[in-house]
């Protein structure tokens, strides 16, 4: 609609906002976007090199601590809406390194929040700001259960508490200025451009080139997955269609142990190499994450019941798709596994 047409996207770059622009232009003509993002090691305008040509696309290289250019973008834009994705997501690294965590997932979305927010009492045109979140705020689960929007916040790790803070100051912002606020919390994403330092872009590389696939613990940890283009179309019917000042969960009703997707595309991949030996003899039981969440499961009904939405893809097909995309798209692993990549997954495994 008419309100909604100019867009700040914020993280643009990364894994899930590149995969939501290229959605957002496709499914609707009107739409403008402003691509905000930093370039951190996750980010990579690769990403959207298709979408490099279209004049409804523009990106804007630049940090969302920098509160000059925030206000500078939204004088010259006028954004009408703003879906902030930038954010440090990896909990492994927040567990080496907390503090790019607290400035970016933390300090960044106040100086969003507020440039936003004051932006907005000038411009009553401005429709909305959707957080985008996940679901390690609630905690960990046991064997039984599933987070709902009121289960209390109960965050593990560095990154999940910066998360969680960040959620808090969008929920102050929308209870004490009036401001207009969604909020969407999700479990975990697979799909293209995933950085291959989240599990199953890592286990299908590592796969490919016979290393060692690192199983944290016993590999029983267990987290709902959700394909990307399911989580993208669940922002969009939000972002349109929710009501302010509300949260809504996402989730794909995909629960998987940790184990069971290794071995899933230990044969896939093997299948498809037309490999001899089997790739589960590269599995490695490895030193547990500290602080490791054992189980998340969403429930969506709110989402399902209220927005009518439903995810278009299973994971199985959907996991399928995604190795024939890493199989297909080896240029864009080459250039994510450069040097910054190759010292992180170094230092990561150094200290196992
Ligand atoms: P990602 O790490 O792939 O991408 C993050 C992007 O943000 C990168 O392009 C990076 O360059 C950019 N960025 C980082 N710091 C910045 C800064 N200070 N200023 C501007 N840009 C900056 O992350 P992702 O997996 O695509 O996750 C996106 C969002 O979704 C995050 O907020 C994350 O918490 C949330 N989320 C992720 C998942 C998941 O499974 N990946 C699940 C639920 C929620
Ligand atoms: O090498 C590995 N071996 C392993 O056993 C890695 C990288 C992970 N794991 C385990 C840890 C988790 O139980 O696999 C599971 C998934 O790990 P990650 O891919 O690191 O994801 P997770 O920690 O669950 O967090 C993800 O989902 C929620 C995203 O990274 C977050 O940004 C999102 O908020």
């Amino acid at each position: 609609g008419d309100n909604v047409n100019r867009l700040l996207v914020t993280g643009g770059a990364g894994f899930i906002g590149s995969n939501f622009i290229r959605y957002v232009l496709s499914e609707d003509s009107e739409c403008r976007i402003v691509n905000l993002d930093s370039l951190t090691y996750a980010g990579n305008p690769l990403s959207l090199s298709d979408c490099q040509q279209e004049d409804r696309y523009a990106f804007v290289h630049g940090d969302i601590l920098d509160r000059g250019l925030l206000e500078q973008l939204f004088d010259k834009h006028a954004f009408t809406g703003v879906v902030h994705f930038a954010a440090e997501s990896h909990v492994d690294r927040s567990i080496l390194g907390p503090e790019a965590f607290i400035d970016t997932n933390i300090k960044g979305t106040f100086n969003l929040l507020d440039v936003a927010c004051n932006h907005w009492k000038k411009d009553t045109s401005f429709y909305r700001f959707h957080h985008i979140s996940t679901d390690e705020v609630y905690g960990s689960l046991g064997e039984s259960g599933a987070f709902t929007e009121t289960t209390p916040y109960d965050p593990s790790s560095p990154y999940s508490a910066s998360k969680a803070s960040s959620d808090h100051l969008v929920k102050a912002y929308s209870r004490t200025y009036g401001f207009p606020c969604v909020i969407t919390n999700c479990s975990n994403n697979y799909g293209p451009y995933q950085f291959p330092e989240k599990l199953i872009p890592l286990i299908i590389l590592n796969i490919m080139d016979k290393k060692a696939l690192p199983v944290y613990g016993k590999g029983e940890n267990v987290r709902d997955w959700l394909y990307v283009e399911d989580h993208c179309s669940a922002i969009w019917r939000v972002f349109c269609s929710g009501k302010d000042g509300e949260t809504y969960n996402i989730g794909g009703g995909a629960e998987r142990r940790n184990i069971e997707i290794v071995e899933f595309l230990c044969d896939l991949v093997d299948r498809k190499l037309g490999c001899e030996s089997s790739s589960r003899e590269l599995i490695e039981f490895v030193q547990d994450r500290p602080g490791h969440d054992f189980r998340y499961a969403i429930d969506a009904s709110k989402l399902k019941s209220e927005l009518g939405w439903e995810p278009a893809f299973t994971f199985e097909t959907a996991l399928e798709k995604t190795v024939d995309w890493y199989l297909a798209n080896m240029a864009w692993v080459d250039d994510v596994r450069s040097g910054a990549y190759r010292e992180w997954i170094d230092i990561n495994y150094a200290k196992r």
